[in-house]
């Protein structure tokens, strides 16, 4: 499909729906940035009552966002954009990123309401009870661990479930929050016409019909063979009956999947040929915007989640630890990560308890401990932890001499619950194959030079930071742009020649050889205590 556009005249729209907000960021070919915003779900829609855009329930584990709040975020966002005066009809594409394993539940009504969107009505008014499980199980919800027992009985084993879908089975990928919901609530599943990822609802409200879900957020459900990027029969069965139907196809993550609907053309001024191409995951969309391509090119990204990725060739996956998913940008290659529940929220409440809530008031602590902070080693579980797994909420620290003790004085409260972070990346990150030769950090707080100086001690490797924080949006940009070029080549187009601008990022810290030397020597006596960590649950 000849698109019969200049590239210079066209922009590329990337969104992302994530934890606690909706962002925004529309670059040009060159991969400037000329429009970015955003909408924070407890700041600017208080009405759904979240906190950090989600509801805990009082079980300890469950963890839901509602539907609709990021249906009306969407409408919030665009018509910022429209206000600020963003240059919507020169978008030639968009693409989109979303947390990843969330799931949306839609009734047979969520079609019709879809096709029929209305330029003169809210969108919020017009998916309104389109839905079959109004509050969406979110990654942060761990609540399904029988399910995983029940999955990797079914399937022969953790590593028979990584071996097929790149991942053994955890409580938060989408296959087992489906097979919960369907034991728990039947009538609900029965009702349910189509099941989406937060990022093919997304891409979804924009195309105004139901849209495929991409290999890359598909690797996180459990539920796909990574090699064929197929739905597997045996995971759909035994999961919920009749579920093959409800997901609907996989596609190629540059793949487009329509066009906008014409109630974004009428109401917003689009322009009524902007593609859409396949939105996928946060992650594999800031993969995308940090341009990972060399094995050793390592990104860290610091969001509501902690997580650490980077590009590879082979997938080994793992039985124990960490996903491998297909690569966003490149079908022939695949990408590992580790994820921590324990991230920007954890880090947070050390501020709150031990700083009084200020960033920098936190990094003065930091300077005034040293490296390595005495031997004292912490583990603030406040979330129930994915890597590793530890379900048992609470802070756990351990004196120089190994001994457990109930408090830290105020500033090494901080340094551990830095240190105690990146040390777990490099342990755990190093077992599926991520050894940095550099590192690239992204989210929200990437902005913190103190908090990427501990990065860059612990890992032994300079760090690098992009012009903006955000890459998950950025990255859906650039995602835009890729198959928007795809297609208007007619055939796969590589990233790196689609992209014909350099990177832009700069170095932001760099190693300091003594206090790397303290973590590799820290590192060892760092695992023995997370064994006895897991050992107490
Ligand atoms: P999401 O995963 O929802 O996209 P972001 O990547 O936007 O999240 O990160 C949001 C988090 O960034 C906040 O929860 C906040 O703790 C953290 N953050 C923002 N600025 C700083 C800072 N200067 N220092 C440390 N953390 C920060
Ligand atoms: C990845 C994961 C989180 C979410 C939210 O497996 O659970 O990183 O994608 O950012």
């Amino acid at each position: 499909m000849k698109t019969g556009k200049r590239e210079s005249d066209c922009l590329f729209l990337g969104l992302d729906s994530s934890t606690q907000g909706l962002k925004a960021c529309v670059v040009d070919h060159n991969l400037k940035v000329v429009y970015e915003g955003a909408v924070n779900f407890d700041a600017e829609l208080p009405e759904f009552k979240t906190e950090g855009g989600v509801h805990r329930h009082p079980d300890g584990l469950t963890v839901t966002s509602p539907a609709i709040m990021w249906v009306a975020a969407l409408d919030r966002l665009l018509q910022k954009m429209k206000d600020a005066k963003c240059p919507i009809g020169r978008i030639s594409a968009l693409s989109g990123s979303g947390q990843q394993h969330g799931s949306v539940w839609m009734k047979k009504a969520a079609r019709r309401a879809l096709r029929q969107l209305d330029a003169r009505r809210a969108l919020r008014e017009q998916m309104e009870g389109v839905f079959s499980v109004a509050d969406s199980p979110i990654w942060m919800d761990s609540s399904t661990s029988r399910q995983c027992a029940e999955r990797e009985r079914a399937l022969g084993g953790p590593q028979a479930v990584a071996d097929l879908t790149g991942s053994r089975a955890y409580e938060r990928f989408t296959g087992n929050q489906i097979a919960r919901i369907f034991q728990e609530r039947p009538a609900a599943y029965e009702a349910t016409d189509r099941i989406a990822l937060v990022s093919s609802f997304v891409a979804s409200l924009l195309v105004g019909d139901y849209v495929p879900i991409d290999a890359s957020d598909g690797s996180g459900m459990n539920l796909m063979d990574l090699r064929r990027k197929a739905w597997d029969r045996v995971a759909l069965d035994c999961t919920a009956p009749g579920l093959g139907a409800r997901l609907g196809p996989i596609v190629l993550s540059h793949a487009v999947i329509g066009k906008i609907h014409g109630r974004y053309v009428e109401g917003l001024g689009f322009d009524a040929n902007c593609l859409a191409v396949a939105f996928s995951g946060d992650n594999p969309c800031s993969l995308a915007g940090l341009r990972l391509q060399r094995a050793g090119d390592i990104a860290i990204s610091l969001g509501t989640s902690d997580t650490v990725f980077g590009s590879l060739a082979e997938p080994r996956p793992s039985a124990t630890e960490g996903h491998i998913f297909a690569n966003p940008v490149d079908p022939a290659a695949y990408m590992a990560m580790v994820c921590y529940k324990n991230g920007s929220l954890t880090r947070e409440s050390v501020r709150d308890q031990s700083a009084g809530g200020a960033w920098d008031t936190f990094n003065g602590l930091l300077d005034t401990t040293p490296a390595g902070n005495e031997g004292r080693i912490g583990f603030y579980i406040k979330e129930p932890e994915i890597t590793p797994p530890i379900l048992k909420t609470g802070t756990f620290r351990f004196n120089g001499a190994g001994e457990k003790v109930d408090s830290f004085p105020p500033e090494a409260d901080v340094r551990a619950v830095l240190e105690g972070q990146f040390l777990s990346m490099r342990l755990h990150g190093a077992h599926i194959g991520l050894k940095p030769s550099s590192i690239l950090a992204t989210g929200g707080a990437s902005a913190n030079r103190s908090i990427i100086g501990v990065m860059a001690n612990v890992f032994g490797v300079p760090v690098y930071v992009g012009e903006q924080p955000n890459s998950a949006a950025s990255g859906a940009a650039y995602r835009a742009l890729h198959g928007w070029k795809c297609a208007d080549h007619g055939s796969f187009v590589p990233f790196d020649k689609a992209l014909s601008a350099t990177a832009p990022f700069k170095r932001a810290a760099e190693p300091d050889k003594k206090a790397h030397a303290v973590y590799s020597a820290m590192l060892e006596r760092y695992a023995g205590l997370e064994k006895q960590v897991i050992g107490r649950q």
